[in-house]
């Protein structure tokens, strides 16, 4: 193959997500790039002397993007094997017990995270954007087939806290990405200080936003479940200033926090109108169904999003609050739980919607002229008749697709 060689991929169905399926379509590519999507017979027309590669029973789609994940995390599983009927910070507390008992670095964590890393790769996804507090994302981030986002997260809510943070932050080398954890527990100074530098290196901010009820409680009233939590842990100093009225979304608006480039994690307990602040800020909203529905901490309002102009991304969380890691299975779960959302808005928020998040629907999240050539042969089933059948088919199957994947 040389560099200008043609390939023409072509398949039963092209899904391109920016507009509708192509029955009996496919993909041209040169290098690394997608040169033309469309009906098969006119791109053999076009394209006579294009390799071709024949995918029977199969569905082009773009790669999938996870934006969400922690994969320092993965050697804590056994805590998303039983369910879960406690609450939010009794999550946290085995969280944190665990991870001192099997130790938050070494040859466990390390080869435990690798595993998910590939095996996120193989299941279809091409980026993800992860979070932790080791070095072992950014090890991984190295050698990871497609774009892997280490972020290293603050946290930190007590004032004695802050002056350590903030010089740990200004000490760190341009090329680290830094991001908050949540609301509730991060200092809402280092929460600016490290979105003003996240805005100065031009990255994005994801943080947790508006997960457990007992987030919105300590925002608004100063009080609850993740105060008395705080206080156990010796974080709580009365510095805190609850907003009275509004939640996280509020709150992190009224901090100059909320622009394009930040990504509201989990994003359940929102009202209306921080629903159309979001939109009017541009954020970016990730939603986690997985992690939320085993920590049950609520549904996200993702027919409301949609309906303010909000393309959610999806991420997975990590093994500790999710017992399968995997895209299909967030789209399954959110078919399920919206029966009445079209299956096209989910698939789109598991490619372009995650592209745009994470501020690689440059080059990811659809198959269009120009984009990169990271692209998925999902097997479907032989006798589909119509598109609508492709899109349920991809959202609602779940972890157990193989797809085979088409990269440069
Ligand atoms: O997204 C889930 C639930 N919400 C908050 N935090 C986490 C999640 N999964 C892992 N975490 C991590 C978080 O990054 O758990 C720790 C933080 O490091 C617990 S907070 C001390
Ligand atoms: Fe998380």
């Amino acid at each position: 193959m040389t560099l200008d060689s043609i390939r023409l991929h072509t398949a039963p169905w092209v899904v391109p997500v920016c507009r509708s399926i192509i029955p009996n379509g496919g993909v041209a590519l040169r290098g690394n790039k997608i040169i033309a999507v469309g009906d098969q017979q006119d791109l053999l027309r076009q394209y006579p002397r294009a390799e071709v590669f024949i995918h029977h029973s199969s569905a082009l789609t773009p790669a999938l993007i996870n934006a969400h994940h922690h994969l320092e995390l993965s050697h804590l599983g056994k805590l998303s094997t039983v369910t879960h009927k406690g609450s939010f910070t009794s999550w946290i507390c085995q969280l944190l017990a665990l991870r001192d008992t099997l130790g938050a670095t070494g040859e466990l964590a390390e080869q435990a995270a690798l595993q998910a890393a590939n095996d996120q790769y193989h299941s279809g996804v091409s980026a993800l954007a992860d979070i932790g507090n080791t070095s072992i994302s950014r090890n991984l981030a190295a050698t990871f087939p497609g774009t892997l986002f280490p972020f290293k997260e603050y946290l930190g809510l007590a004032t004695f806290t802050l002056e350590k943070n903030l010089l740990r932050l200004q000490q760190e080398p341009d090329a680290a990405l830094c991001s908050g954890h949540a609301p509730y527990s991060t200092h809402p100074r280092l929460l600016q200080a490290l979105k003003a530098r996240a805005n100065a290196l031009d990255h994005i901010f994801p943080i947790h936003t508006a997960e457990p009820e007992a987030e919105g409680q300590m925002i608004r009233e100063g009080r609850g479940e993740m105060v008395d939590f705080v206080r156990q842990r010796g974080f709580w100093d009365d510095s805190f200033v609850p907003s009275n009225k509004s939640g996280s979304v509020t709150y992190l608006h009224d901090l100059g926090l909320l622009d394009e480039k930040t990504l509201c994690i989990h994003g359940i307990h929102v009202s209306s109108e921080e629903i159309r602040i979001l939109a009017g800020q541009g954020c970016n909203v990730c939603l986690c169904p997985g992690s939320n529905q085993f920590l049950g901490t609520g549904k996200a309002p993702v027919q409301q999003y949609l309906e303010n102009g909000i393309l959610p991304a999806l991420g997975t969380d990590s093994l500790a609050s999710n017992p399968e890691l995997s895209i299909w299975r967030e789209m399954q779960i959110l078919a399920q739980q919206h029966p009445y959302i079209d299956a096209s808005d989910l698939f789109s928020m598991a490619t372009i919607g995650g592209a745009q998040a994470l501020g690689l629907d440059g080059r990811l999240g659809t198959l269009e002229t120009g984009k990169d050539v990271d692209i998925l042969a999902v097997p479907v089933p032989a006798d589909l008749t119509r598109a609508s059948q492709v899109y349920t088919h991809l959202v609602s199957t779940g972890s157990s697709i193989a797809p085979v994947r088409i990269i440069h």
